[in-house]
């Protein structure tokens, strides 16, 4: 970085001390400096110790509360406008000027870059400029670019010509990433905040004043050569009640991850130019690293990837994979999302699905989200077509796959969803005609689809996965594995080797799902019937058990898990247990967690109904699945849907409500009556020991409501006079 441009950041980081200025605790302090960082140990990323710095409670949420946007209304009805807002918006106006001239002035170096750039743009916001700014010099990116969705063809006409990603046929890309970069990291991630409270179980909770200079020095530089894409973008319809806390600016120095944003968000500089408050976006910052070199998974991993959640700032150093990367997505889309919406007290953010249910004989439509740990087939159950015995009756559309936002209208006291998401980041492992063939048609030529780590044939640039066909390709020719070694010259330990990585993806639009729901961009989203929950279950889960009670509902997402994976893990029947399907997401300890569940879902005028669901119980004998899956899951949610119109009773079990076998829709399915009694039925010696493993896990929540705790009792109760 040139001298002159240096000297410039020399004087911002004097106006920005003087005059403070907006938004410098958030991302761009420059009073943050080298001189600050000791030689910090590359295991101080995660490992815990050491003494807690930071603010207490009122500090943060009083820093919150300005940043969610009290400071924004300063003058509602009865509220006196103190002199100190008063002062502070003139200092704001004062350095918006202020910093609009030195960006005049600026002769050469960087600064040129960024004003030239953010400017050509017609990017004027203040706030975004001088975060920009402080980045590209802290990273020594050497150009800037600013992203909008109209530049996708663009970009994929240069990162083909660069041979960053290769055609797959009409309108259809591949991209490979490093061997040792190929999935989210949960040991490297970190939420940071001032306050020691916020620590949760598993959120990995470290103080940010420690955080950031860490991840700080590792991104000095580390861009040096590379352009830095602006992405500003939206993880909301326009519009949307929850617009306020939707909105972003990625700073990424790598082009295939721009690619993947404009795919994954709305993205365009008119998202964060005319903000409300225009300092209100997420501050996301994501530097690749030299991935060579960063020693993953080894005790000297230099990847981190932290969000400092109470200063909304996002900073993700070491890997350009998926969510460590796309950073609107969990990043911002779950864990920041989180962490806004309990501290504002006006949302959830859920790693949920969300569809839509139209029956066409009467009319109704109902909508359905839920969690499901990875794994448990939630994108497919989120693209499921009707059965065909029941098609011509009902309609399933789409909404989303992963995230949802849930909020109560004040207005008629009803749950509403959105999915923040603009398109899909899927995996691809298994996905074929049978098992989600909406899928397969969103990537079909034409899409734009993006496929990351599948297998790639040079000859024909097709695409292939583990379970796109029973058997692979027979014509090996020009077939290449996802980390590029042609199958004919494998070597024999390679030999067997999956031919894509099991974390291989597809990433398209969401518009390309064929049946997206007609309203799926309605900023104000979607009433809410039903919440699920589901995990992969070879026992005990019956298909469906549905819970009418709030706080029963909550601590069965709470109790959610999936099968350990019984060899590596050695306890028969013990769950990975993974709350609301959220703990590699948790932004906030989980007793606050449940009790924020309780106070949005409980003001909720009408009540959703929950239920448990599980379309994976194995016949002990010959392990073969009891439920056929797929699109006749479609089955036990209309019969949940019935029970919540009160057309059905069920019957009651200490766990739930679980159908008579006549009150399924069945027409057409091949189980056999002894199957549907099993899967239809409680085990309940094998629900006790459960209970006992549940026990243990909330334990470890601090501060759990007493109404969870009461529910946990009240079942065990239940399952003793069971007996
Ligand atoms: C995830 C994802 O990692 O959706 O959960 O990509
Ligand atoms: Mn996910």
């Amino acid at each position: 970085m040139g001298s002159a441009s240096g000297r410039l950041g020399k004087r911002f980081t004097e106006l920005g001390q003087q005059l403070v200025l907006p938004g410098a605790h958030l991302g761009e302090d420059p009073a943050r400096g080298a001189d600050q960082l000791g030689d910090i140990a590359a295991s101080q990323c995660v490992d815990d110790g050491g003494a807690v710095a930071g603010g207490g409670d009122d500090a943060r949420t009083a820093q919150h509360r300005q940043l969610l946007g009290e400071a924004r209304n300063p003058a509602l009805p009865g509220t006196a406008v103190p002199a100190s807002d008063v002062l502070s918006a003139l200092s704001i106006l004062l350095a918006v000027f202020k910093v609009e001239s030195l960006l005049e002035q600026a002769g050469d170096g960087l600064m040129v870059d960024v004003h030239a750039a953010l400017g050509g743009a017609g990017l004027r916001n203040v706030h975004v400029r001088e975060y920009v700014r402080y980045w590209a010099e802290l990273t020594g990116a050497a150009r800037i670019e600013v992203i909008s969705t109209s530049d996708d063809a663009r970009l994929i006409g240069e990162a083909l010509a660069d041979g960053e990603i290769l055609p797959a046929g009409e309108g259809r890309y591949y991209s490979r990433s490093y061997v040792k970069d190929t999935a989210r990291s949960e040991e490297r991630t970190v939420v940071a905040t001032s306050s020691p409270a916020d620590k949760g179980v598993y959120n990995n909770w470290r103080p940010a004043g420690e955080m950031r200079p860490l991840v700080e020095e590792r991104m000095r530089g580390a861009s040096a050569g590379k352009t830095m894409y602006v992405v500003p973008y939206l993880m909301a319809p326009a519009g949307s009640p929850l617009e306020r806390y939707a909105a972003g600016v990625e700073l990424t120095d790598c082009r295939t991850v721009a690619l993947h944003m404009i795919r994954m968000a709305r993205v365009g500089v008119h998202y964060i130019d005319n903000l409300a408050d225009p300092n209100s976006f997420v501050r996301a910052v994501h530097v690749t690293g030299d991935l060579e070199t960063l020693g993953q998974g080894t005790p000297g991993d230099q990847r981190c990837f932290i969000t400092i959640a109470d200063e909304r700032t996002i900073l993700h150093f070491g890997s350009s994979y998926g969510g460590n990367a796309l950073l609107g997505k969990i990043a911002h889309g779950l864990r920041q999302a989180a962490y806004d919406g309990w501290a504002s007290g006006e949302f959830l953010a859920e790693q949920f699905m969300l569809i839509g249910i139209t029956d066409r004989l009467t009319g109704k439509r109902y909508h359905v989200c839920g969690g499901f740990p990875s794994a448990s087939g939630k994108t497919n159950l989120a693209m499921m077509l009707a059965p065909d015995e029941l098609a011509d009756r009902y309609r399933v559309d789409f909404y989303g796959d992963d995230i949802a936002w849930l909020r109560v209208d004040p207005d008629d006291g009803k749950i509403y969803a959105i999915n923040p998401e603009f398109g899909v980041f899927g995996v691809a492992k298994d996905t074929n005609e049978v098992t989600n063939p909406a899928a397969l048609a969103s990537v079909a030529p034409g899409t734009g689809t993006v496929f990351t780590n599948v297998a790639y044939n040079d000859l024909t640039q097709e695409v292939w996965w583990e379970g796109r066909t029973p058997v692979p390709p027979t014509d090996l020719a020009g077939w290449r594995d996802w980390t590029g070694t042609l199958i004919s010259e494998r070597s024999a330990e390679e030999t067997g080797a999956p031919w894509a990585h099991p974390n291989s993806r597809f990433t398209t639009a969401r518009a390309n799902v064929p049946n997206i729901a007609p309203d799926f961009d309605d900023p104000k989203g979607v009433p809410i019937d039903a919440i699920i929950f589901g995990g992969r279950a070879r026992d005990r889960e019956p298909l469906i058990r549905a819970i009418a009670d709030l706080a029963e509902g909550v601590y069965d997402g709470l109790t959610l898990g999936a099968e350990a994976t019984f060899a590596a893990e050695g306890v028969e029947g013990l769950l990975r247990y993974d709350p609301m399907s959220m703990r590699p997401f948790m932004s906030y300890s989980e007793g606050a967690y449940a009790a924020h569940w309780l106070k949005v879902i409980g003001s909720a005028a009408s009540q959703p109904i929950f239920a448990h669901v599980n379309w994976f119980q194995r016949d002990p004998e010959d392990g073969h699945y009891l439920w056929p899956g797929y699109r006749d899951n479609l089955r036990p949610l209309l019969w949940l849907l019935r029970l919540k119109e009160g057309e059905v009773r069920g019957r009651q079990t200490p766990v739930g409500i679980i159908p008579a076998q006549d009150e399924l829709d069945l027409d057409g399915v091949a189980a056999t009556p002894e199957e549907l009694r099993t899967i239809l039925s409680i085990d309940t010696p094998r629900w006790k020991q459960e209970m006992k493993h549940r026990e243990r896990h909330l334990q470890q929540f601090a501060g759990l409501p007493e109404e969870i705790w009461q529910a946990h009792r009240r079942v065990a109760a239940a399952l003793r006079d069971a007996d």
